[in-house]
């Protein structure tokens, strides 16, 4: 069994500039599967047109969610099967306030922060990886679709301190929630520790300044716990 991970080339010094696919490669390590890691060029080829996926026994699985509950069922649960019901209950509650909250939050700082438009451009170039004179209207293009994104989804449609406010909201609970545990459930990580560590790191590690990550960075436990994550499941990418 190979298992082919398809993500976006690394960026910030972490694994990923997404935090779906930092999480999925936190999870193989984790599980200790192997996996061979390819950069994705293009057109993203998953079934849903997201990233990450992967790709075992010659077929895509996409969603970084699904494809966990399918490694964990075909091997043992080796993460997440020593949780009760109830700290699934709650580690699922937690993946969904970051993926489906925060997520759009981290990603206006990353792609429209209004008070850093040449950062946010040179992100967005530097994600999407055209050079040349398309390589100057693209990504004012994709940044309008996020733009346009975030307010289908309502929180784009408050304004600015609003949605800082929002996603401050989140990590002060997710701050407060871990305390001083030094990972979120028992002696070991699981997968919420994947998740959380791929937000915060996110947030943390984008190189200029916005309320949410002057937030983030209060919590000295959740910065602490993404570094011992980093260290842990990633050493080559901690700078001796
Ligand atoms: N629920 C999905 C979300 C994946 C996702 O939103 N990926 C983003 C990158 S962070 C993506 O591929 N965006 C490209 C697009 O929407 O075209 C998962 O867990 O994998």
């Amino acid at each position: 069994m190979t298992i082919v991970l398809h993500q976006f080339a690394p960026m910030f010094g972490l694994p990923n500039p997404s935090p779906f696919c930092i999480k999925l490669e936190t999870y193989l390590r984790m599980a200790g599967l192997a996996y061979r890691a390819e950069t994705i060029k293009g057109r993203i080829k998953s079934a849903t047109g997201k990233a990450p996926y992967i790709e075992i026994d010659g077929k895509l699985i996409s969603d970084s969610g699904l494809v966990i509950e399918h490694l964990e069922r075909s091997n043992g649960h080796p993460v997440d099967g020593r949780l009760t019901l109830a700290e699934r209950a709650q580690s699922l509650a937690f993946q969904r306030l970051m993926e489906e909250h925060l997520y759009h939050i981290a990603g206006f700082a990353r792609w429209l922060d209004p008070e850093h438009p040449a950062e946010t451009f040179n992100y967005a170039q530097t994600v999407i990886g055209i050079k040349g004179i398309l390589g100057k209207i693209i990504p004012k293009f994709v940044q309008k679709d996020v733009k346009k994104s975030i307010w289908r989804q309502g929180i784009g449609r408050h304004p600015t301190e609003t949605i800082w406010k929002l996603g401050i909201d989140d990590v002060n609970a997710l701050g407060h929630w871990l305390g001083g545990r030094a990972w979120c459930f028992g002696e070991t990580p699981t997968v919420l520790d994947a998740v959380l560590f791929s937000f915060v790191a996110s947030i943390v590690r984008t190189p200029w300044d916005f309320p949410l990550k002057a937030a983030t960075l209060k919590h000295r436990n959740l910065v602490d716990h993404s570094q011992r994550m980093l260290a842990k499941y990633f050493p080559e990418l901690v700078k001796p």
